[in-house]
């Protein structure tokens, strides 16, 4: 009897180990590359203009993810980067536009990442120590993506980004109620915190007391020291069918499969580590950077760049859970995209670095 038990045991612990490992799901990449850079990721304003006008079908919501034991050792860890050499940027950009060109030989020092996206519970311990008020709530707004807002709230709402409709500026949207009021955290302190501005992004990193990473940091934690690949696993998307990024699967911006196992954000850790052990480099949510923006780059050999002196737009890396290649093909290390540093939304947050173990 205990026999049978002890075999049945086995035999579902194996479906459940086989399961992870394809992710339950098969593989699926978009051959168009047309209007990749057509997301609207960037065109983010606090002053947006033209009327909403889509009616699309919405993703059906996600179970309520639980905190792991595991998630909650590795929270707040840090990785050790090993300085060294790199090339950052790509001869083969997937957005030309983006300055993701050329490809130029950097040096970066020794530093530590954070494992981790910065997570809602991290960002309420730093709130709830400092009374930090962050500038979306000093706005009384944000942009969500529409997909996951209710309905109750998109009726209320009458704006819209002209190039990219999909996305709203809601009233009441920050932090703590990433979709408005009528949403909370409670049921997602282990994902990553979205709707920070730039600066509340600083403020965070340096009440503990780490910082941004500088643009060729970022990158060259993202590539876990691989040369010359698109992600931070490798060129494939979905090595033998696994997700390694949570990424959008379907038609954006009017269905998204949830094929990865979200559709929205994911709890920190969902998806697997990089050479360096980071995890989210690319997908889940878009990460600030120290950087202001520009497209033009040296191709003289750097050491520990920090970008131009000044700019109008910060780098954001990585791409989010709203990427899909024929949308946003931004979910390669090379890639890139910029906001106002004052801009937030529902899929952009941050991790910090320091040059000291902390
Ligand atoms: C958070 O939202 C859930 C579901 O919408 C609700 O049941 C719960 O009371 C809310 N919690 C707080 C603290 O507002
Ligand atoms: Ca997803
Ligand atoms: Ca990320």
């Amino acid at each position: 009897m205990v026999r049978y038990f002890l075999l049945l045991l086995v035999v579902v612990l194996v479906s459940v180990g086989v399961c992870l490992q394809s992710s339950c799901g098969g593989e699926q990449e978009a051959a168009s590359t047309e209007g990749a850079a057509g997301c609207g990721c960037n065109r983010l304003r606090r002053a947006a203009s033209s009327a909403a006008d889509s009616k699309e079908e919405r993703p059906s919501s996600e179970p309520a993810a639980k905190y792991t034991a595991a998630a909650n050792e590795k929270i707040s860890q840090m990785m050790f980067i090993p300085g060294g050499e790199f090339l950052m940027g790509t001869d083969d950009p997937g957005i030309p536009q983006d300055g993701e060109a050329p490809q130029r030989p950097m040096y970066v020092d020794s530093f530590y990442m954070d494992v981790l996206e910065v997570t809602n519970q991290q960002f309420q311990s730093f709130i709830k120590a400092t009374g930090y008020v962050t500038e979306a709530e000093k706005f009384g707004d944000s942009f969500v993506f529409e997909g996951i807002l209710s309905e109750s709230v998109k009726s209320q709402i009458t704006q819209a980004v002209a190039a990219a409709p999909w996305w709203l500026p809601v009233k009441g949207a920050n932090w703590n109620h990433p979709e408005g009021q009528d949403s909370n955290i409670t049921d997602r302190l282990d994902h990553p915190v979205v709707h920070v501005s730039w600066a509340d992004a600083v403020a965070f990193c340096s009440w503990a007391n780490k910082r941004l990473p500088t643009e060729a940091e970022w990158e060259y934690a993202c590539r876990g020291g691989l040369r010359d690949r698109l992600y931070p696993w490798g060129n494939k998307l979905n090595p033998k069918g696994r997700h390694y990024a949570n990424l959008w699967q379907g038609d954006f911006p009017v269905h998204n499969s949830g094929e990865d196992g979200y559709v929205k954000t994911s709890p920190v850790m969902s998806f697997p580590a990089n050479l360096f052990g980071l995890h989210d480099m690319v997908g889940n949510v878009w990460e600030w950077t120290s950087d202001w923006w520009t497209v033009h780059h040296t191709t003289d050999h750097q050491q520990n760049p920090t970008g131009p002196p000044s700019g109008k737009d910060k780098v954001k890396k990585g791409g989010s859970y709203m990427c899909h290649k024929s949308y946003c093909y931004r979910y390669r290390c090379a890639a890139r995209s910029q906001n106002t540093p004052d801009s937030s939304a529902s899929n952009l947050g941050f991790r910090c670095v320091s040059q000291e173990k902390q």
